[in-house]
């Protein structure tokens, strides 16, 4: 017994010295390892009598329990010593110039999608999503474009290939032949009756995408993007949808002096139908928006079509047209960026060029809200 107290102490004391981890370790495996001293003297008690072993083994346990208690203490002590050292040596001086990195920018047509959710929450609209590569049935046949409207053409569809081979002019109106034949959607509109068919009315959404069409020029390109809104209630009218674009285009522009141009127009899917332009002023190659089109050195430029929802396409949609009515509108995202952010040339937006991005891009920390201005400061 006064062997393994000796022992004890002379353990106790090199793991008190023990200045690492790896020291604690060996200090541990001579005592408590398999071929410890500790192991070994617990072994010896095989081979005492009952009354021996009755005293001598809770004196093994009580030092084994001292030296595994001091080990744990040290390790404690020794692990938090290393992180405070880690610590130490990793502070970072914030007064220093941040390093010279690559830095990523919020492409214009995002920051403008994330403006327009912003007002449009505020108004009260949720935000709906459908398809990119959509159905006939969705994109014109419940907008009330059966195989044979004109008004098809107009759109420069873009059909997957099987569609093709029927001369990419459908031959059935039926909501399930309609529906397998593909193609890339030509507006947000088949949003309206995806989202009518899925909640009913009454009904508030806009639903923001990419859309596609065989069309390219300085204000077209053969992918662009529209937001489209729907609101279906009781008792809608074309003064509330002439409201909701004022409003719109008001705290989206930040300034109050907008004016809007409601011209009568013809969709399938709405009746009556009106386009809506803006009025604008050239400052040089700038144009800015505010002001009458139609005053000297001013022009309009046509940001969206819209009206009062056609009762058949809410009859395709499965809502009641008695009961109730309600107004639509698809709105060029890329347009009121142009206008905006002064930019002339819509091709430009897609061309993935770092330097007009950096030009026009946005800070990823400017993040559109009502109460700090929606506009982003480039
Ligand atoms: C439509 O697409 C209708 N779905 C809009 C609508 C919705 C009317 C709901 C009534 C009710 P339109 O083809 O005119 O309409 O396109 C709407 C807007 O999208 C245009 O005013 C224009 O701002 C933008 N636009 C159209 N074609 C292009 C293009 N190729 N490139 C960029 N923007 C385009």
């Amino acid at each position: 017994m006064t062997e393994l107290t000796a022992q004890k102490q002379t353990t106790l004391d090199q793991i008190g010295a023990a200045t690492t981890l790896d020291a604690l370790e060996e200090q541990r495996v001579a005592a408590l390892g398999k071929k410890g001293w500790v192991s070994l003297a617990l072994k010896t008690l095989g081979s005492m009598s009952p009354d021996e072993r009755k005293e001598v083994a809770p004196a093994i346990q009580a030092v084994r329990g001292e030296v595994a208690a001091a080990i744990d203490a040290k390790k404690g002590e020794l692990e938090s010593a290393a992180l405070e050292a880690q610590l130490a040596s990793e502070t970072i001086d914030l007064t220093l110039p941040a390093p010279d990195m690559a830095k990523g920018s919020v492409h214009p047509v995002s920051q403008v999608m994330d403006e327009l959710a912003e007002i449009f929450a505020d108004l009260g609209f949720a935000v709906a999503t459908g398809p990119e590569i959509e159905d006939d049935w969705h994109n014109f046949t419940a907008l009330n474009m059966d195989e044979s409207h004109p008004a098809r053409a107009m759109h420069d569809t873009f059909y997957f290939p099987d569609a093709a081979a029927d001369g990419g002019n459908p031959a059935s109106s039926s909501e399930a032949v309609g529906q397998k034949r593909m193609l890339l959607r030509t507006h947000t509109s088949p949003v309206q009756i995806r989202s009518m068919k899925e909640q009913g009315a009454p009904i508030r959404i806009i639903a923001p995408g990419r859309v596609y069409r065989s069309d390219s020029d300085a204000t077209h390109t053969p992918m662009f993007h529209q937001v489209e809104g729907l609101v279906i209630d009781r008792d809608i009218h074309l003064g509330h949808l002439k409201w909701t674009l004022e409003t719109f285009f008001k705290a989206f522009f930040e300034r109050e002096d907008i004016t809007l141009r409601l011209r009568p127009s013809y969709f399938p899917f709405t009746e009556p139908s009106v386009e809506f332009d803006v009025g604008y002023a050239n400052e040089g190659d700038r144009r800015v928006v505010g002001g009458h089109g139609d005053a000297p050195g001013h022009d309009w430029m046509e940001l969206g079509g819209s009206g009062m929802v056609n009762r058949r396409v809410l009859e395709f949609a499965g809502v009641d047209p008695d009961e109730y009515q309600g107004f639509a509108f698809g709105l060029g995202i890329d347009r009121i960026a142009m206008l905006k952010y002064g930019m002339n040339d819509l091709r430009a937006f897609f061309d993935g060029d770092p330097r007009w991005l950096s030009h026009y891009g946005f800070s990823p920390y400017d993040q559109p809200t009502l109460s700090a201005g929606v506009g982003a400061r480039p």
